[in-house]
Formats: C-alpha cells, sequence, structure tokens
C-alpha cells in the first residue's frame, strides 16, 4: 500500500529555479493523485527558521529545521520536495544520512545567469556588500559531486526539467 516516503531535495544558487521546479514538480505530483508537500527555504525561514541568518551555523539549523519536517512527513507517506540552497555538502549528506529516501537534484545554472536574472535584485544588493555573506558571490556554495540528478535550468525549459525529474522517479519507482 503506502510508499515510504521520500524526499526529493533540490540544491542550487538563489536564482537557478529551484522553487519554480519545485513548485512545477508538486503540482504534477498532486495531479497524479500522489500524497505530496513542498517546503521551501524561503517560506521556512519566515515560519519556522525566523530569525536565522545565513551564517554556517543558521543555514545548517535550517536545513535541520527541514529535515525533521521531512522525516516526519515522509513516515507517513508523504513524497516532500523541499528547495533549500543547502550550500554545504555536508548539509545534504546529513540530510541522506537522516531521511529513509533521499533524490538530490543539483539544479544547476551558472552564476552568472543567476546574477543576470537577479529576479529580487539580491545579487545586485549582496555585489554592494548589502547583502553580506550571500551565496555564489560572498558566501561559498559547494556544488553536489554525485547529485541523483543535475537540472541544467540555463539550457532547459522549466517543463523539460521537471520531465526529468518524473521520468528519474519512475524509473527508480520511487511511488
Ligand atoms: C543566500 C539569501 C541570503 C544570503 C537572503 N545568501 O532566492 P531567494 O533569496 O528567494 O531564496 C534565498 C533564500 C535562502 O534561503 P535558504 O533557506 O534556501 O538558504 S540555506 O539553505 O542556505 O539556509 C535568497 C534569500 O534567502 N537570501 N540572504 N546571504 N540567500
Amino acid at each position: 500500500q503506502a510508499h515510504p516516503g521520500v524526499t526529493i531535495w533540490l540544491t542550487g544558487l538563489s536564482g537557478a529555479g529551484k522553487s519554480t521546479l519545485a513548485a512545477l514538480l508538486t503540482d504534477r505530483l498532486q495531479e497524479q493523485g500522489q500524497p505530496v508537500e513542498w517546503l521551501d527555504g524561503d517560506e521556512l525561514r519566515r515560519t519556522l527558521g525566523r530569525g536565522l541568518g545565513f551564517s554556517r551555523e543558521d543555514r545548517f539549523e535550517n536545513i535541520r529545521r527541514a529535515v525533521y519536517i521531512a522525516g516526519m512527513l515522509n513516515r507517513h507517506g508523504v513524497i516532500t520536495v523541499v528547495s533549500v540552497i543547502s550550500p554545504y555538502a555536508d548539509m545534504r549528506s546529513y540530510a541522506r544520512r537522516e531521511l529513509p529516501r533521499f533524490v538530490e537534484v543539483y539544479v544547476d545554472c551558472p552564476l552568472p545567469v543567476c546574477e543576470a536574472r537577479d529576479v529580487k535584485g539580491l545579487y545586485a544588493k549582496a555585489r554592494s556588500g548589502e547583502i553580506p555573506a550571500f551565496t555564489g558571490i560572498s558566501d561559498p556554495y559547494e556544488a553536489p559531486l554525485n547529485p541523483e540528478l543535475t537540472l541544467r535550468t540555463a539550457e532547459r525549459t522549466p517543463e523539460e526539467c521537471v520531465e526529468e525529474m518524473i521520468d528519474w522517479i519512475i524509473e527508480n519507482r520511487l511511488y
């Protein structure tokens, strides 16, 4: 009956397209009648993570909270889509260790493309120093070395990327 829960973890730079892909994937899974929840970094930080900043420690705390919720949902067979920058490899291996089934998706978009898009104007503020410790500019991003999937969002449409995720999920019989 109920499949063991799975977490689909989208990591990548700000503006790489994580939230866009997470939203589309969540919709697709919902349409297919799958129980699914989406945890987004931005929203987590406005709710469970209020007061957390962007030091290594605070980012880790943010991730720990996301993993905790994902684990609870997974126990009830809920597919959980998580979109967080999660810039450090050790945070992601923590998530992989803690969660029953972990699919790491590297939302790979070159920094210059993210910066050119600058949807929220954050990169400009990071460059001017108004936002300190900004991932990719003044703070590290450790690209995944062994992700289950890499999606090059500068070369593919969001729909194509979501198709790839769905195909991967089906091929690997995740539900
Ligand atoms: C990175 C920052 C920062 C700094 C604010 N560094 O693209 P966004 O704007 O809408 O989403 C980003 C979000 C990052 O939160 P995460 O929870 O995904 O990060 S982490 O996994 O590292 O905990 C970005 C915005 O917050 N933002 N300041 N300094 N992103």
